[in-house]
């Protein structure tokens, strides 16, 4: 590590599906240091495929958290065997795959408090700290039932359930994954001391005793009352009750015991890092633990995000995440609170199918089928045929989802249509490998411009001001020169530079550490601004790729919307029938 000061570092960890992530930072948020491991690699004897297990006759999908501990070891090993002065280190903060529950037992706060330091995480805490020994992972499906009890519980249904929580049901949200290991694991389940979500289970690694859930990232568990800033009751008796949700104050009582305080206070400190750190690393006792947050709340994070600034994360998954002042939920998308600006919320739009969509249609470019996805192959094809509507002309519309999708609600599957915006009807379509391509790309950017609108609209705006581009898909220029097209970007669009890159999650925590130890008592926004300079507009760390929107080329993709809401309906409708007539085909 080169790093001529002797001034405090702070670290930020990501625990994400694939990798555990370190990012070490100095004062002015210099990276310094990132280093990680994957998960399936590096450490193989855990069985992972990209960091998750499946059980498909369930689609059910989780992780051991016994290979977390491991590599919590490897990773602080590493950064240690690299050079870090972790006796420098003034604080420490983090982000976490979002939903995910980890399930302690009651052995577990006397073990997390004695840690000794000659021995390894993973050997002491593992298997008696936890009275489970997976994680539900984000992309798991099976609390197809549970979903359904959580949205029908207000009379207003899935509507008023994201009023009260800011989302309707999800599989993946923590609450029905807490009644579904409930009703499946009941044994488990009375022998569970505490429930962290993954962002707060390395937190309580750290402390050494289990950390409170952070704000923004209990806005994903479908069981925080966003208005009353508190556990909904009556939700808690929902996802405590085998049978029918009773208000019976014993279990509500249990479950919030489970659960615990939520951090509201976004720049106090959970407290100082626990003694078995500064024994076995040397990590000073004043050291401090800021709290830790969901991997998407920690993506508003790295940089300083105006009111109406979008990212669009083009990773593994495809998220659309907005900070906004202004709370209009919906059925939609998702609304939580923002973690570190108080009376903000972040606004998210969370797709399953992303980087394996768009690497499917990038390998059948080449004539070689068992050749590797083709960037420059794919790059051309859409900058040659950009699909650009010219109303009325047809327009064509592809779906391409090789996992089960989020939003819309449909199987894997593959659709090709054409759209005739005179007539306003669809034909099923063939057409080129190659138009693939730029299909595939105005889908996935289609529907984050018809799901955000709506939120835009509230603030009388059509497009975000900013857009920043995140995730492997970033640097490609075909990707920026759709999203103008089709998103907009009052001033244009943006990626980071190499410092924030696949980092965003990470850095965003190890700004956080800075924050809570430098910052504290000052806003969020005013001390990050000032600690980013001259950088703000253009510099190192964020770079504009495209100039502000067109708008009359903006508006031509109007039609491109209309056409994507019909192929969707039309989708589900067929999907409906299917599940009401599986017979019939
Ligand atoms: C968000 C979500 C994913 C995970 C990825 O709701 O489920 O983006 O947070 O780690």
């Amino acid at each position: 590590m080169t790093d001529q000061s002797q001034g405090p570092l702070y670290i930020g960890f990501d625990l994400s599906t694939q990798q555990l992530k370190a990012i070490v930072i100095s004062s002015s948020l210099d990276v310094l240091l990132e280093e990680h491991l994957t998960f399936s690699e590096d450490l193989p004897r855990y069985g992972t495929k990209n960091g998750i297990l499946t059980d498909d006759s369930e689609k059910a999908v989780f992780a051991p958290v016994a290979m977390w501990l491991e590599a919590i070891d490897v990773l602080m090993d590493r950064l240690r065997d690299n050079g870090v002065d972790l006796s420098r280190v003034a604080g420490i903060s983090g982000a976490g795959q979002q939903h995910g529950s980890v399930y302690w037992s009651k052995q577990a706060e006397p073990l997390l408090a004695s840690l000794d330091p000659m021995k390894t995480l993973v050997d002491q805490l593992s298997p008696g700290a936890f009275s489970n020994q997976t994680s539900p992972n984000w992309q798991d499906s099976s609390t197809t039932q549970e979903c359904h009890e959580f949205d029908i519980f207000f009379p207003g249904g899935p509507q008023e359930l994201a009023e009260v929580t800011g989302s309707k049901a999800h599989h993946r949200f923590t609450g029905p994954q807490i009644l579904h290991f409930l009703r499946k694991h009941p044994e488990e389940y009375s022998q569970t001391a505490r429930i962290s979500l993954v962002s707060s289970f390395l937190a309580s690694v750290f402390l050494c005793k289990v950390a409170p859930i952070d704000i923004g990232d209990a806005g994903g568990m479908n069981l925080w009352d966003i208005h009353n800033n508190q556990w909904h009751p009556p939700l808690l008796a929902l996802a405590s009750s085998a049978d029918s949700p009773t208000t019976e104050p014993s279990n509500v009582d249990h479950l919030s015991t489970l659960l615990g305080s939520v951090h509201t206070d976004p720049s106090a400190s959970l407290g100082p890092i626990g003694a078995y750190w500064t024994n076995r690393y040397s990590i000073p006792a004043a050291c401090q633990i800021q709290p830790f947050t969901g991997d998407n709340p920690a993506t508003l994070l790295p940089i300083p995000l105006a009111p109406l600034d979008a990212i669009i994360s083009l990773g593994t998954s495809t998220t659309f995440l907005m900070n906004t002042p202004s709370y209009l939920p919906s059925p939609s998308y998702h609304l939580s609170p923002h973690p570190t600006i108080p009376n903000s919320y972040m606004f998210m739009l969370c797709y399953k199918n992303g980087s394996l969509a768009r690497e499917q249609v990038a390998k059948a470019l080449s004539p070689e089928p068992t050749a590797p996805p083709n960037w420059p192959l794919f790059t051309s094809a859409v900058l040659s045929n950009p699909l650009t509507p010219t109303p009325p002309s047809p327009i064509k519309i592809g779906l391409y989802f090789p996992l089960p999708e989020i939003i819309p609600p449909l199987p894997s599957l593959t659709a090709r249509y054409t759209y005739d915006p005179f007539n306003k009807s669809l034909t099923t379509s063939t057409w080129p490998p190659a138009t693939d391509a730029p299909a595939l790309l105005a889908s996935q950017l289609l529907s984050l411009r018809l799901r955000s609108a709506p939120l835009l609209a509230a603030s009388n705006a059509l497009t975000p001001k900013r857009i920043y581009l995140a995730g492997g898909a970033a640097n490609n220029r075909a990707v920026w020169k759709m999203v103008r097209e089709i998103i907009g970007g009052e001033d244009g669009v943006w990626v980071f530079g190499d410092e924030v890159g696949g980092n965003a999650g990470a850095l965003g925590a190890a700004g956080r550490a800075c924050w809570g130890c430098e910052g504290r008592g000052m806003g969020w926004e005013g001390w990050l601004r000032g600690r980013w300079g001259g950088d703000l507009m253009g510099g190192r760390r964020v770079r504009r790729v495209e100039e502000g929107w067109d708008r009359a080329v903006w508006e031509r993709w109007s039609e491109g919307v209309r056409g994507l809401e019909m192929v969707e309906g039309e989708l589900l409708r067929k999907e409906r029938v299917a599940r009401e007539s599986p017979g019939l085909d």
